[in-house]
């Protein structure tokens, strides 16, 4: 069976995994997300005609979103789940067109992805393989579309976080599967995938600003905060990915138990949210970023909660104490469900199992600052701008997005080294464990690595290049003395590029590898229109960015 995927950084020899993938995801498994995209596709196009007509079909809407979410890189691994999800999708596009024909609209020309279903499973795979990535031939396109649907990967991720904490946005939904449906149209021109890349963009500012607004209306501002990196001596719980209504409802259900609850990755920013903080068996954060997972989870000893991405293939040493939930999946580790209307998840099983596991063994003893979202940060502005006018601060660098594996990875570490003692990191997502410890000391009382939190939180970092455009009264964004290094992983990251580009962001260096879907001659319209490069040495670069 061959596969092929290149939707991340990590993806083999930059050009695509074809045996499995780097990640761990098999061919089996690798096909059928394929699949679950094309019927995604076929259950958006229906919608699109749908709400032309008025009609509206939440069910189709959220499926559209959660499916999008599980085929995103480190989500779900898990045969039986994505098989599920196909046929849930192949009900949703016989409803829907029974609900248009019965409304009385004609339909003619259907794409396959629409008409396409299946009497059983064995049909599944033979489909599969015909429908993925490589079946569109013109590798521009195909880049285009690609680059598209990884975007749209990447809204609909965000989107969900939002979605469970019970905001939503019709329009969001909408243009995802608008721009999901537009990838079978063999009309489109390259000049109209471009536009439509473009409002991804714009959407993406849209998806992470709602975000941003459901977040901080449920726990409250992130304010500064110093979270503790050692261990107690108590049994506890590790929470990893990005959820966290999850993580609210697994502080409830632990409060007063004798189970602490540690944070692991990306749910490092939980710490900052005043109500989170409250909770005195909230005992802090345990190792580094998603790809050390697999050493440090062994070491924990207890419990571990999965989210969201990214979850890598488990051990035998820990698979038992591994759960998943929500839109995670991996094939023989248990499955926390989802909630059940207005009641939460049910952690009990976790709970129990804690009680009986030794506490963590200690991997360090220290602590990381962290909580300089946009309002804390801007709370700060007097003295921000201040730093700026006389010169303490010369630039600030946004060094926000993903860690990965790759040894050229170092480079972010060196790059935050060596950065002159004038300059301020401004950062997100989990490339800030490259050098979050590496204790770079303050500008007047400013920290020279201000985190924003999760790679769900990026939309801080906009907004605090805004205020300071207005501020300093500029035109132009690009005018501040802002430098943007990222570094990317995987679809939420190529998601939030473009939406830096919609606000008109320019000179982006992109590391540590340009990504593998882009043709060259896609790669051409990136760096003509937008100055997007890649990274060169360090020397090189702090040369180039701070000249
Ligand atoms: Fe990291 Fe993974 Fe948050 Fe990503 S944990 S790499 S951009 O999935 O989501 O920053
Ligand atoms: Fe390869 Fe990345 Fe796709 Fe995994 S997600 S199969 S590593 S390209």
């Amino acid at each position: 069976m061959s596969m092929f995927c290149f939707q991340c950084q990590e993806t083999a020899g930059g050009k695509g995994c074809t045996k499995s993938g780097v990640c761990g995801k098999t061919p089996d498994v690798a096909i059928l997300q394929d699949l679950l995209l094309y019927v995604t596709k076929g259950v958006s196009y229906y919608c699109v005609i749908a709400r032309d007509h008025g009609i509206q079909n939440l069910f189709a809407e959220v499926f559209t979103v959660e499916s999008l979410f599980m085929t995103l890189t480190n989500v779900n691994f898990d045969r039986a789940a994505i098989l599920k999800k196909i046929r849930e999708g192949l009900r949703l596009k016989d409803s829907l067109q029974i609900q248009l024909l019965n409304g009385g609209v004609k339909m003619f020309n259907l794409p396959d992805a629409a008409t396409w279903t299946a009497a059983s499973d064995e049909e599944f795979e033979s489909k599969a393989a015909a429908i993925g990535v490589i079946s569109t031939q013109n590798e521009d396109i195909r880049s285009l579309r690609e680059l598209l649907t990884y975007g749209l990967k990447g809204i609909a991720a965000y989107y969900h976080h939002a979605f469970v904490l019970g905001f939503k946005d019709p329009e969001i939904t909408r243009f995802i599967q608008k721009a999901l449906s537009a990838t079978l149209d063999d009309t489109l021109s390259a000049d109209d995938l471009v536009g439509l890349i473009m409002e991804t963009g714009k959407y993406g500012v849209t998806t992470l600003a709602l975000l941003d607004q459901a977040n901080t209306s449920t726990y409250g501002s992130p304010e500064i905060t110093t979270v503790n990196t050692g261990v107690r001596q108590n049994p506890a719980i590790l929470i990893s990915g990005h959820d966290l209504k999850d993580l609210d409802e697994l502080l409830k259900q632990t409060e007063g138990t004798g189970v602490d609850v540690y944070t692991h990755g990306e749910m490092l920013p939980s710490h900052y949210y005043p109500e989170f903080k409250k909770y005195s068996h909230f005992a802090g954060n345990y190792g580094n970023a998603w790809w050390k997972q697999a050493e440090e989870f062994e070491k924990f000893n207890g419990p571990i909660l999965m989210t969201t991405n990214c979850l890598v293939p488990p051990k035998d040493s820990y698979k038992g104490r591994l759960f998943t939930t929500s839109i995670v999946g991996f094939e023989g580790i248990q499955h926390i469900p989802d909630r059940d209307g207005n009641k939460g998840k049910d952690f009990s099983a976790l709970i129990e199992m804690a009680k009986n596991c030794p506490p963590p063994t200690e991997l360090e003893n220290g602590s990381i600052v962290g909580g300089f979202a946009h309002q804390q940060v801007l709370a700060l502005a007097d003295k921000v701008v201040e730093a700026v006018k006389t010169g303490a601060i010369k630039k600030f660098v946004v060094m926000a997005g993903c860690d990965g594996r790759m040894k050229s990875r170092e480079y972010y570490t060196d790059f935050a080294a060596k950065l002159p003692k004038d300059t301020v990191i401004l950062t997100a997502g989990c490339a800030k464990y490259r050098y979050n410890k590496l204790n770079l000391g303050d500008i007047g009382g400013i920290p020279r690595v201000l985190d924003a939190g999760q790679c769900n939180d990026s939309y801080s970092l906009a907004v605090i290049a805004l205020k300071l455009k207005e501020v300093f009264g500029l035109e132009d964004i690009n005018a501040l003395p802002i430098v943007y290094n990222i570094a990317w992983y995987e679809q939420k990251a190529v998601l939030v590029l473009l939406a830096l580009l919609h606000l008109g962001v320019k000179n982006i260096h992109l590391g540590p590898t340009l990504p593998g879907f882009l043709s060259p001659n896609v790669a051409k319209i990136l760096i003509d229109t937008f100055g997007i490069g890649g990274i060169s040495s360090v020397d090189e670069d702090l040369a180039s960015m701070l000249s």
